[in-house]
């Protein structure tokens, strides 16, 4: 390799280096993959408010004190959640906006709820109650 070549690949390293550093400056609109780690204790989420980007590749790794099925409304992942298991919920967050995250009692519960008074609206209501414990927020990108 001649000096001349040598010189001009180091140059087009370093224009490499400044391109990929203002992309990253100019508050990256590329989607990414997003680990979040989401500690349920008692009826609550921490954090209570997940916030990611559209398009990103998120990965809600949920640790729950109390067992039971966790539901992500909107993408519709529902997931029986062990007693200090640490379960995946996996998703694309191809759609915007603000979706509940509930928590259901798990099956052995279900037979003692009593019958409550004309339930409208609510198509699982037999499915026994349902308690926000958080959200997830998908802004625009
Ligand atoms: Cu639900």
């Amino acid at each position: 390799m001649t000096i001349k070549h040598f010189r001009m690949r180091r140059l087009i390293t370093t224009m490499a280096v400044v391109v990929t550093t203002l992309a990253a400056a100019c508050g990256g609109s590329t989607p990414q993959a997003v680990e979040i780690s989401v500690n349920v204790a008692g009826e609550t989420m921490n954090p209570e408010t997940i916030r990611v980007k559209q398009g990103d590749r998120v990965t809600l790794k949920i640790q729950a004190e109390e067992a039971g099925e966790y539901h992500l409304h909107g993408y519709d992942i529902e997931q029986d959640i062990d007693e200090d298991e640490v379960a995946n919920f996996y998703f694309v967050a191809d759609a915007t906006g603000r979706f509940r995250i509930t928590f259901h009692h798990s099956e052995e519960n279900h037979g003692e709820k009593e019958e409550k008074e004309g339930g409208q609206g609510h198509d699982g209501a037999e499915e026994g109650e349902e308690i926000d414990i958080g959200f997830l927020e998908v802004g625009p990108r």
